[in-house]
């Protein structure tokens, strides 16, 4: 279940198992991924074409010279970006962690660099610096922030992996690239912003480990609390990040993290209108904290700084399903029963948490598996905690609810130990 879900590489460093630094990170579950950059101006189509894939992989996938793709930056205009609605959306949303991309594959970075001209303060007409007012927001609201990185891929520095149709593989000095463009950036990430949770690293590819090992020393040295997510590469990272969109078959001895789409792109793209349902995103959450993992769920704002209407709505669905529920997941672990058709469990301290996808139509749950030891169950989503019939035989535990299901998408029951 771990192999097909986590890469060797991008697992966690066996030593950050039980380190507390993570402890915050352990207990919030949910974040918001953010991916915005220059390919939200295509949007997904180049030249009156329709590039197939993923918003922020257009420049590779219509392998765009470097000298044609940059020229997008002086059109790079977004004057509807409110770093204080992005904060307050994943606010609302429950989510306690932002992590926005400061550099991505394409090499544009949306922050003021001294080591390129390629960044949004010194090539775009718009001059501010996101990173800067989303890092004074989230510290003005209590939001936890992470920059992305794209540390091995970057198809518009000379040096950088992936770019074939500028520059000859062959004639590429990446070890210079890492040491004279990647860490004075990581410095710059690391240095201007204030505290930053995390950085999360992408696609390591050949990265070395001795790479991996001393963009790791460099963070802790700057910021001896800021995670850094598997993907930094060599099995170095704090956590251990699975494939996109992939959730284990079950737990996983390890901190891990699932970073997932809301539609199919990352970056915004016109055409992608494979919105999931809010009762799947929620489900999704549930299944992932009930394995122990956490869930980083993107959003790709448009070129003029805005987060697509069906991911707020999205958001704004998992925010009030977990005003109400959010006790089940926070802080809880993976929980005793796993792979049950019914739905979920999660676990706190002496409580265990039954998360109900599907209602049975007469409200009588059975469920068996449980200690034999529960002293009470009542609806989470009931602020006076009224008992609901309990009664355990055989290793099987009957729990009589209302015959109509307290919420469509999952139902909260509270079981209570002795
Ligand atoms: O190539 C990237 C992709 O564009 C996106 O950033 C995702 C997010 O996890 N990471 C890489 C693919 O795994």
């Amino acid at each position: 279940m771990r192999a097909n879900a986590i890469r060797k590489a991008r697992d966690q460093r066996p030593e950050a198992r039980h380190d507390p630094r993570l402890n915050w990170w352990r207990e919030a579950k949910f974040g918001l991924f953010i991916h915005w950059g220059l390919y939200a101006i295509p949007a997904g189509k180049w030249q009156g074409e329709e590039i197939p894939g993923i918003g922020e992989w257009i420049m590779l996938r219509a392998r765009i010279p470097v000298a044609e793709y940059e020229q997008l930056a002086a059109q790079f205009n977004p004057v509807s970006f409110n770093a204080a609605e992005w904060v307050a959306l994943a606010k609302q949303a429950g989510q306690k962690y932002l992590i926005i991309t400061a550099k991505h594959h394409d090499g544009f970075c949306i922050y003021h660099s001294a080591a390129t001209d390629y960044d949004i303060v010194a090539a775009t007409p718009f001059k501010r610096d996101p990173l800067a007012e989303l890092a004074a927001e989230c510290q003005k609201q209590g939001l936890k922030l992470g920059f992305y990185y794209s540390q091995t891929q970057d198809w518009h520095h000379p040096d950088g992996d992936g770019n074939d149709w500028d520059y000859d593989p062959a004639q590429q000095d990446f070890a210079g690239y890492i040491e004279n463009y990647v860490k004075p950036q990581v410095r710059e990430l690391l240095t201007n912003y204030g505290p930053i949770a995390i950085i999360w690293f992408d696609t390591p590819k050949g990265i070395t480990v001795e790479q991996s090992q001393s963009l790791l020393e460099l963070c802790y040295q700057l910021q001896p609390d800021c995670l850094v997510c598997g993907r930094l590469g060599n099995t170095l990272g704090d956590y251990a990040t699975t494939n996109d969109n992939t959730i284990p078959d079950g737990t996983v001895d390890a901190d891990w993290e699932t970073p997932a789409t809301i539609n199919d792109t990352w970056g915004f793209k016109t055409d992608d209108h494979n919105w999931k349902s809010s009762r799947d995103l929620i489900q999704k959450l549930v299944d992932i904290v009930s394995k122990g993992g956490n869930y980083l769920l993107n959003v790709g704002p448009t070129a003029a700084g805005i987060i697509p209407q069906p991911s707020i709505e999205r958001l704004q669905a998992m925010g009030a399903w977990l005003q109400v529920n959010g006790e089940a997941i926070y802080g809880t672990q993976a929980g005793p029963i796993q792979g049950a058709a019914w739905g979920r469990t999660t676990a706190k301290d002496n409580r265990i948490y039954l998360h109900l996808f599907d209602w049975p139509a007469d409200g009588q749950i059975t469920v068996s598996g449980l200690p034999d030891n529960l002293k009470q169950a009542h609806l989470l989503s009931d602020p006076a905690q009224t008992p609901l019939p309990l009664s355990q035989a055989d290793g099987t535990t009957t729990i009589s609810g209302p015959a109509q299901a307290p919420d469509p998408d999952d139902t909260v029951i509270v079981l209570t130990q002795a």
